[in-house]
């Protein structure tokens, strides 16, 4: 039987978004839903990033669905920091569990689609020609999923095997013994190289700019502490929805930097250091936006780096200098800095003297040619915008987002775009998704659009447009609470500078999911102020 090509709803992406709007939309309001995957299965980032040493830097007691009570009792994390093998296993169960994989279609890539502003439809079309249509549109493509290999000459020269880390073949990579180059050290690059350096002949790494990292204190969970979160969930998973970043907050900050008398911050410091994971970065109250107080921490950190690297030069290349701690995503770890003290390892800066080329042998960099047999890439996304700007979406004049976002991205709560009606984006710029726990926040996202459908047909509403002058406001928002921190200061995919050409612009909301989550909330209880909500005949003013 030939499938329905008009549904209620289409959805682009089958990670942890998409899996969510699909069993939202579908079994919460009976919605016929289609959604595309690009993937030949489920689970998104954690599909594509099979690197060796890949893990979830959220503890994976949270980094997880909280819809239902039942998933979340029967599902054992074994790990506190999930690897990617697990985390894939937890997206296979959830699809299975709540039937999910019949309305997806795996190994299809949308190109194309198009707002019919007469019948108010999107329509879709795929890379392979097939077509369909509904009322709705939601992406829900990932954030870090547009994989970027930088464009350095003689790339289809080398004559060994390249990969991104990002893209990384379901076969794997054979580096036993061989010699390997990495080229980045943002967190894939930091996750990979301890493992690989254990794995290959020898590794030689290319660094551009070190990268803040800080030891994850990876273990096996113990049975008494999974029981123990067990059976306080509801209240951790309350906790997590309003707290800054997604997580139960645990361990508060003890003050100031500033004003915390040195001694005892230094053992605050030892302490969480020892126990790892990200509760370092909250010590103090003012690091995130105080320059003299995040020289605190960061000062901290460097000399942890300079005491685990035994070469001095080694460990100056490996200390960042020259912008705040935390501007770039902290990096969490497994013995980083340690392998750099091993004698099959060896580190080149490319900072001053980037790589001139790639030759069939290898990598040159200032007239030396380090010869490799594999080229890893941990070279990073065009984050946010990118997996979106990959599809040609065009709104209800034709224009295309691509067009719209030219400048830099424009969203109205980081989930609507003026002149977009009807699309729906999961954690799109402009949201604070890829600052907090990512779950948490497609929960929400996906969670407030099934709401505004619902509201939708209660009401008759078929057309539902952010406005211009909220999304003017939001955009402005969203930018002053940038403009509190110290993010803009370093140059990170948050602000696309990694991308040559990309406009330079913070993209996350940096407010912390509590007040995101109040804000959306405020939008939906006073009739969805600053969406003009249409009915058939009607305009209806919000
Ligand atoms: P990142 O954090 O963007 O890191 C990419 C790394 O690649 C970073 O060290 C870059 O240096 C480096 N890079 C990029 N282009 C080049 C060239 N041309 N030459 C040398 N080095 C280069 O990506 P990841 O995949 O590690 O992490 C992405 C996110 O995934 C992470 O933040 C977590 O949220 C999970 P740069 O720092 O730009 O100088």
């Amino acid at each position: 039987m030939a499938r329905h090509t008009d549904y209620d709803a289409i959805v682009i992406g089958a990670g942890f978004g998409g899996m969510y709007a699909l069993h939202r939309l579908r079994d919460d309001l009976g919605m016929r839903v289609r959604v595309y995957e690009r993937g030949t299965d489920v689970g998104g980032t954690w599909y594509w990033n099979r690197y060796p040493g890949a893990r979830c830097d959220v503890e994976s007691m949270f980094y997880s669905y909280s819809f239902s009570e039942e998933l979340e009792q029967e599902w054992e994390w074994t790990e506190r920091f999930p690897a990617q093998p697990e985390i894939l296993a937890y997206a296979n169960h959830v699809a299975d569990r709540f039937d999910l994989r019949r309305d997806i279609a795996f190994g299809i890539s949308v190109a194309a689609a198009s707002f019919d502003a007469s019948g108010n439809r999107w329509l879709v079309e795929t890379g392979g020609g097939e077509r369909a249509s509904a009322p709705f549109l939601i992406t829900a493509v990932g954030c870090l999923s547009a994989s970027r290999v930088p464009a350095i000459p003689g790339l289809d020269d080398f004559a060994g095997e390249t990969c991104h880390t990002g893209r990384w073949p379901e076969r794997g990579v054979d580096l036993a013994g061989k010699r390997v180059a990495v080229i980045g050290t943002g967190s894939s690059g930091v996750q990979a190289i301890p493992v690989i350096a254990r794995e290959a002949g020898h590794l030689t790494v290319f660094q551009r700019t070190p990268h803040f990292t800080i030891p994850a204190g990876n273990r096996p969970l113990r049975p008494d502490e999974v029981a123990g979160i067990k059976a306080e969930y509801r209240r951790l998973r309350a906790e997590s929805r309003v707290s800054p970043s997604g997580v139960p907050l645990k361990e508060p900050p003890i003050g100031s930097a500033l004003e915390v008398p040195r001694e005892e911050g230094i053992a605050e410091l030892d302490r969480r250091w020892k126990n790892g994971g990200t509760a370092l970065m909250t010590t103090f109250s003012d690091t995130s936006r105080d320059i003299d107080a995040n020289g605190v921490l960061a000062g901290y950190v460097r000399e942890r780096i300079r005491e685990a690297v035994a070469d001095p030069a080694t460990a100056d290349l490996l200390t960042p200098a020259d912008y705040p701690i935390g501007a770039k995503r902290i990096c969490l770890d497994t013995g980083y800095y340690a392998a750099y003290n091993r004698d099959d390892v060896t580190l080149v800066s490319v900072r001053d003297t980037p790589i001139e080329r790639i030759t069939p042998r290898g990598v040159l960099v200032g007239g030396v040619e380090h010869e490799v047999d594999v080229i890893v890439f941990a070279t990073g996304y065009d984050a946010m915008t990118g997996p979106l700007n990959a599809i040609d979406i065009r709104g209800a004049c034709g224009r295309s987002l691509r067009d719209a976002w030219a400048a830099g991205p424009r969203t109205y709560l980081g989930i609507a775009a003026a002149g977009f009606p009807n699309l729906f984006m999961v954690t799109a710029p402009g949201s604070p998704s890829v600052l907090v726990n990512m779950i948490v926040s497609i929960e929400q996202h996906v969670d407030w659009v099934r709401d505004l459908l619902a509201h939708c047909r209660e009401h008759g509403i078929v057309r539902v447009e952010a406005r211009a002058d909220a999304q003017d406001r939001w955009v402005e928002h969203v930018n002053e609470l940038a403009s509190r921190t110290l993010y803009p200061r370093a140059d990170s995919w948050y602000v696309g500078a990694n991308v040559p050409g990309k406009p330079r612009v913070f993209m996350p909301y940096a407010g912390g999911m509590g007040p995101y989550r109040e804000a959306c909330d405020d939008v939906a209880a006073d009739s969805y102020r600053g969406f003009t909500l249409t009915g058939p005949g009607t305009s209806v003013p919000s």
